[in-house]
């Protein structure tokens, strides 16, 4: 940890290794994650040997070591209205436990079309019902909040990033989880390490400070693509309004398991757990090839929202 990177990394990592799956894959990596009762679940997305993906549940009792199930959980749909949009596959899962109890499951649905925002929900991590195709093409990195705010549920998304459009965070409303609209622009790249896309790593985590929001910033250079983690914090009554975020990147690929791999250089987070004293375990993928869990104090998190860093290190 340093004044700019309130992240310690497991000395464990990478957590899950494609060597570590019970049946034969690509790779494994970009994993959403949640506490159910007891455990930690982690969503997996899981490249298959064709290049598509698949989801699969992953199951532990200290946020460290996973019990990966024997089979997939979610698969591209078959049926009429969304299987012509998961064709390719199924990628980069978020959960959000909502206020009624449900878990909102939005992930990337991958078609000849491009890539669109899906949202489904559980109550039991066993049945799975998908509820809305909620973007057009091209959408990537939609979050839900966990809870209402001046009655709409909340959704950040990326519409754009594509054809020179702007790769921004945006904001979106629904009276219902199904029909989404009323769009507004939160964050957009700037020049630096967020020059070519920005998009919302895990689902807003309500803090005395506001909405605090993680995501990924991806910056073009001559030898590929760099993804680095930023955040923000978002009025907690009108979360279009961004209140600040950190000037500099606060967690991005350093280990050898995050510089080499299937796209190197990119950490890119799905998930985080805050446990009940404030420690922040956040699950990320690693050069789109494995999993890494690093820790924080959510605490340190907004401090760097805050006041652009730490204080130094006694
Ligand atoms: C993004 C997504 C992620 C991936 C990242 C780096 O566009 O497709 O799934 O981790 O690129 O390749």
């Amino acid at each position: 940890m340093d004044q700019f990177c309130p992240f310690r990394r497991c000395e464990a990592n990478p957590i899950i290794r494609r060597e570590d799956m019970p049946y034969p894959c690509n790779t494994v990596f970009n994993a959403a994650a949640c506490r159910f009762g007891d455990t930690y679940l982690l969503l997996l997305r899981v490249e298959d040997l064709r290049g598509h993906s698949h989801l699969t549940l992953a199951r532990s009792d200290d946020g460290y070591r996973f019990r990966i199930d024997p089979k997939p959980w979610i698969e591209s749909a078959d049926d009429p209205v969304f299987g012509p949009y998961e064709e390719y596959g199924v990628e980069d899962p978020r959960i959000t436990p909502m206020a009624d109890g449900t878990y909102a499951i939005t992930y990337t649905a991958f078609s000849r079309h491009g890539p669109r925002a899906a949202i489904g929900r559980t109550r039991d991590f066993e049945t799975f019902e998908r509820v809305a195709l909620a973007s057009e093409v091209p959408n990537k990195d939609a979050v839900l909040f966990p809870e209402k705010v001046a009655g709409d549920y909340l959704m950040l998304d990326r519409p754009g990033g594509y054809h020179g459009v702007p790769g921004s965070i945006w904001l979106q409303r629904s009276p219902d989880l199904v029909h989404w609209g009323r769009g507004r622009v939160v964050l957009g790249p700037e020049p630096g390490w967020g020059s070519a896309k920005l998009g919302a790593s895990s689902p807003p985590v309500r803090t005395g400070a506001g909405w605090l929001v993680l995501y990924h910033g991806v910056r073009s250079t001559g030898a590929g693509v760099l993804y680095r983690v930023g955040a923000m914090l978002l009025d907690p009554d009108d979360p279009e309004r961004v209140l600040g975020y950190a000037p500099h990147f606060i967690f991005g690929p350093e280990e050898p398991y995050e510089r080499t791999g299937d796209v190197p250089n990119v950490v890119f987070p799905c998930g985080m757990v805050v446990e009940p004293d404030g420690t922040v375990k956040l699950y990320y993928g690693a050069a789109d090839t494995c999993i890494g869990l690093a820790e924080a104090r959510l605490d340190d998190l907004v401090r760097v929202v805050r006041e652009g860093c730490l204080p130094p290190e006694p």
